[in-house]
């Protein structure tokens, strides 16, 4: 299995952190973003969006850190990180949608706002990422993971933005619950340090 990333990218650790919780080996090619490698063929032909992360397991292409999650959990998880039963996989991916638009589009671009890296307002990607934080510290708040009582691809999807929220000079302080579940992310067994 190869996953196609790049240096500093959470949405490439997200699909690395699941596979290194799954034990599961594979190759980790860095795309180089600087010379541009994302935006030319051949890695055009891998994800039209130019972006990474992108897989390749057993000839199939897989583009978006949450397809790859979800393609991960279900053929190497079983049952664990992203149940069958319709109810549950629902409950999953509510979350995984936090990571796909408050936690994306607040706290990952307003980081890269602040890092000059990216244009636009900080301030409205900031208001937009704290909406996102209060949504998760009210269900952290009474529950030690954000579905079905036990770590799924819903925390590791939101995890690395979040985690990274104060490189986004977003303080992390005004929610207890959403640090003391970040501590709790980093003690899972085959956890992968995020940078
Ligand atoms: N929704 C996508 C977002 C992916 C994304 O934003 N990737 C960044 C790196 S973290 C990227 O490749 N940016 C390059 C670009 O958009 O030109 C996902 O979850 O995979």
């Amino acid at each position: 299995m190869k996953l196609y990333t790049t240096k500093g990218s959470g949405n490439g650790y997200k699909v690395a952190l699941l596979l290194s919780l799954l034990n599961k080996a594979h190759e980790r090619i860095i795309v180089d973003f600087p010379g541009g490698e994302h935006k030319r063929k051949p890695f055009t032909e891998l994800n039209p969006r130019s972006q990474v992360p992108v897989l390749e397991d057993n000839g199939r292409v897989l583009w978006d850190s949450s397809a790859c999650l979800a393609y991960v959990a279900r053929k190497y998880g079983g049952e664990r990180w992203l149940p069958s039963d319709p109810g549950q996989m629902g409950e999953v991916l509510q979350w995984v949608a936090v990571a796909l638009n408050e936690i994306q589009f607040g706290l990952q671009y307003g980081r890269g706002i602040a890092q000059g890296r990216r244009s636009g307002s900080f301030e409205e990607c900031a208001e937009l990422g704290r909406k996102g934080l209060n949504v998760l510290e009210a269900r952290l708040k009474n529950n030690d993971w954000l579905a079905l009582g036990r770590p799924t691809i819903a925390d590791v999807a939101c995890y690395p933005y979040t985690a990274r929220a104060p490189q986004a000079n977003i303080a992390l302080a005004p929610y207890p619950a959403v640090v003391a579940w970040i501590r709790r992310i980093e003690t899972l067994p085959g956890y992968l340090r995020l940078d």
